[in-house]
């Protein structure tokens, strides 16, 4: 039995959800998984290629409508996540920045002169965008950002450093978020423009088929058109960030269920003590825990996404399911680890990949420290992030 019939869970899915599901997994599978070892080892993905390519496949800005968006429901998009996180979580994190961060923020708070310039080429892969919010003294509290932007006559001028960005140094734009006399608002800073430059943060463990990189802000000048007019205060860029936590929900399922199905397999072909690993009690107690909390963290994202389409789907919510499905992910990436034996910690295994990529999964969007926060104060009434 395959661990995800144990919930039955395709029931719950449309035949058109399935096949875009089938789609992507042919695509991973004949275009993205022979190549992953080599992209992690060498630390280095060719992301204007594959922006390209998951262009014409419809998933950049999947959820979105208009502009040469697809404009797919929720759960479509969360099982394209899955299936790119069930080939590296690096890949669905470019798919993740390009759509949920920045495509969203210029879909919800731009202009339409700012949507038909950037949305159509950024939906086709020819563009690609970066989201940049955390600062390298500002992660979980972004609230406290120093990134500013002045007003000198009718321009803006900013100034300050954005850490850790995905896609940072390869996109063409960057959403940046900066304080200004205003509050929070959000800037598109081409890439090429004066004082602005990107440097790659190197010597990653984790998360190595993705570009991470800081941006540098020196006096950057805009003209005013550049700021997103819809989006005021520390709402703005936190609204991005559920579409692109909802994504994750899906996504280190995928990357559970590689871990999982690769552990299996290797239970049934490898002997100890003259039986198959698989044959012995621990070894299948191990596996069916890993089958329930697969099969839980599948049903709580398909309700979520089911929420998502139905408009109802709450901030708090998107925390649960980050929370709960990043950790579980993790807890069986490790314990398929231990099926492995010596062999899963190499490379020619995914799963060492899928739990290393899963620490990062664990701490951006929202480490889990703060989800457990966003839920502590929805339960009590209380905030006690500071
Ligand atoms: P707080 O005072 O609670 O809220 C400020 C305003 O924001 C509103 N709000 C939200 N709105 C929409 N969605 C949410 N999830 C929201 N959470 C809060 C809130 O209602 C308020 O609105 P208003 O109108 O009253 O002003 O803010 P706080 O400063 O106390 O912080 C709350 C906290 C800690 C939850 C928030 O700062 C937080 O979520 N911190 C984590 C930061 C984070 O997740 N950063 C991620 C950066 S991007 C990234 O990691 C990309 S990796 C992607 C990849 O490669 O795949
Ligand atoms: P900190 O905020 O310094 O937290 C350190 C520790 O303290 C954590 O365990 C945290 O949970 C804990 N902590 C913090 N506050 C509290 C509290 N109130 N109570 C208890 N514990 C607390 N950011 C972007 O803006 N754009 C991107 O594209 C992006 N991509 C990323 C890609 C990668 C590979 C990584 C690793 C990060 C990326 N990030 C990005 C940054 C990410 O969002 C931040 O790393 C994350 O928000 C945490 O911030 P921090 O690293 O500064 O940790």
């Amino acid at each position: 039995m395959h661990p995800t019939a144990l919930f039955a869970v395709d029931g719950l899915l449309t035949e058109e959800e399935r096949e875009i599901r089938s789609t992507v997994r042919r695509l991973c599978d004949r275009e993205l998984r022979p190549n992953l070892t080599q992209w992690f080892e060498e630390g280095r993905i060719p992301a204007r290629e594959l922006a390209r390519t998951f262009g014409e496949l419809g998933v950049l800005g999947m959820h979105l409508e208009g502009y040469g968006c697809p404009g797919l429901g929720a759960v479509s998009y969360g099982l394209a996540c899955l299936e790119l996180e069930a080939a590296d979580s690096g890949l669905r994190s470019l798919v993740s920045v390009q759509g949920s961060l920045a495509m969203y923020a210029i879909w919800r708070y731009g202009s339409e002169e700012q949507k038909n310039e950037w949305l159509p080429a950024m939906a086709a892969g020819e563009r690609i965008g970066c989201f940049g919010l955390t600062e390298p003294d500002f992660g979980s509290d972004p609230a406290r950002m120093r990134a500013n932007a002045k007003r000198d006559g009718g321009d803006w001028v900013l100034n300050g450093t954005k850490m850790w960005i995905t896609n940072g140094s390869v996109s063409d734009v960057a959403v940046v978020w900066a304080q200004t006399e205003d509050g929070i608002r959000g800037f598109l800073v081409p890439a090429g423009t004066p004082g602005f430059t990107t440097r790659d943060l190197k010597h990653k463990i984790s998360l190595r088929a993705s570009v991470t990189s800081e941006l540098v802000l020196d006096g950057v000048r805009l003209p005013q058109e550049a700021m997103l007019p819809g989006a005021r205060g520390l709402s703005g860029p936190l609204r991005c960030l559920n579409e692109a936590r909802f994504g994750i929900v899906f996504g280190a399922m995928g990357a559970a269920l590689d871990c999982l199905e690769t552990a299996i397999a290797y239970a049934g072909e490898r002997e100890v003590f003259a039986r198959p690993l698989a044959s012995f009690q621990l070894t299948q107690g191990k596996l069916a825990d890993m089958a329930l909390e697969l099969g839980k963290g599948l049903l709580l994202a398909v309700h979520l996404g089911r929420l998502k389409e139905a408009g109802t789907l709450t901030p708090e919510q998107v925390s649960a399911g980050k929370l709960n499905n990043v950790r579980e992910a993790l807890e069986i990436a490790r314990t398929c680890r231990t099926i492995l034996g010596a062999s899963g910690i190499t490379l020619e295994y995914p799963v060492i990949r899928h739990a290393v990529n899963l620490e990062s999964v664990l701490t951006y969007e929202g480490t889990s420290e703060i989800h457990a926060l966003v839920l502590g104060k929805a339960l009590t009434g209380h905030a006690a992030f500071a």
